[in-house]
């Protein structure tokens, strides 16, 4: 089963079509060994920015990569400075990183319990100085992220690598340059941040995604993993699919269910991949309010169908739509439905459909 929750990790997840990336070691053996000698002097840059002196705060927007990867600055770090802290300004939800944390004993501290001044180096990772203001407020020694690179800051040292499925994978070809082994929980981290990030490989990842995702495989606790990505569901959120079941419709292989107000849209991801294991359904299409939005997950076979173009001419003119062949995601003001959305259910949710699938 795919980690549906973190599915609509970051409001990133679907909405965006899979990029196509240049594999980077292609077949060609001496490119391989270029990009292997640039790791060791990317490392070394790394590593000779820090002290045996120094106290190192590793600042994450904490989600699973960015766990993953602070593990791994602490793990390079670990003989060569004073002391390693991660910080963390945001609170953690998400019932599977709550699980990643405690099942992978990893030790993170809130931002703001910390003082900046208490650190004489600061390195962010999976995110960017601009993402956060907790983060703007820091001035960072080095960043190391897979988002697209955003301008107004510095830092002596950045690696910045927007084709990369996850930051994760970056952060391996580090530890594999120092030649070290990586621990149960810390292959289990970087390897569970890949799969999350990556969606199990159905969104955006390059090669080195993929050799990392190999690498760690050997070396990671599956059984971990599947316990963290199967830590999914509250029990308050039961109550979800009981509306879901009574007001789902099925006709001509589609499924359609709106779940009404939803505390939080990841459920309707979960409710939606629920209901795509369904045989003799090809298309599934669950909708919710969440806050101002009408968010529509929509998920069927890929075969001679496209979720993402379908979405696009459902709800491409009154909100943002988007996806690819097999899974998509729509949002849309409530000010921009008929009567602010006020009596949308399954049945507005078919018509709206139908108007666009043969
Ligand atoms: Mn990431």
């Amino acid at each position: 089963m795919p980690t549906a929750r973190d599915l609509a990790s970051k409001g990133q997840g679907e909405h965006l079509p899979a990029k196509k990336t240049k594999p980077r070691c292609r077949s060609s053996k001496s490119a391989c060994r270029v990009s292997r000698k640039a790791a060791k002097e990317r490392l070394a840059e790394f590593l000779g920015l820090f002290g045996k002196e120094d106290d190192v705060l590793v600042a994450i927007n904490a989600d699973p990569d960015s766990l993953a990867c602070a593990l791994a600055v602490k793990r390079l770090l670990r003989y060569r400075v004073r002391s390693v802290v991660i910080g963390y300004p945001n609170e953690i939800r998400r019932l599977s990183n709550l699980a990643m944390v405690e099942r992978l004993k990893i030790p993170i501290e809130r931002l703001h319990n910390l003082k900046g001044k208490d650190f004489s180096k600061k390195v962010l990772v999976d995110s960017q100085p601009t993402h956060l203001p907790a983060f703007e407020a820091l001035t960072f020694d080095a960043v190391i992220d897979h988002h697209p690179l955003t301008t107004g800051w510095q830092a002596r040292y950045t690696d910045i690598r927007p084709e990369y499925g996850a930051a994760s994978s970056i952060i391996i070809e580090y530890l594999r340059a120092a030649e070290m082994k990586p621990s149960v929980a810390l292959a289990t981290a970087l390897f569970y941040a890949i799969k999350v990030d990556t969606n199990n490989f159905e969104k955006k990842a390059a090669n080195a995604d993929a050799i990392s995702f190999t690498y760690l495989f050997a070396l990671a606790n599956q059984n971990l993993v599947r316990k963290i990505e199967l830590s999914e569901l509250r029990p308050s959120e039961l109550n979800y699919f009981r509306t879901a079941l009574t007001e789902m419709k099925i006709s001509q292989e589609r499924l359609y269910a709106h779940v009404g107000r939803v505390r939080n849209p990841d459920i309707l991801v979960i409710i939606a991949n629920f209901f795509n294991l369904v045989n003799q359904v090809s298309w599934v299409f669950v909708s919710g309010i969440h806050g101002e939005k009408l968010v529509v997950i929509f998920r069927c076979d890929g075969y001679k169908k496209n979720a993402g173009i379908l979405a696009q001419k459902i709800y491409g003119q009154i909100g943002s739509a988007g996806g690819h062949r097999q899974a998509a995601r729509a949002e849309v003001p409530l000010k921009n439905l008929a009567k602010q959305g006020k009596d949308f259910d399954t049945k507005t949710l078919m018509r709206l459909t139908k108007v666009h699938i043969e």
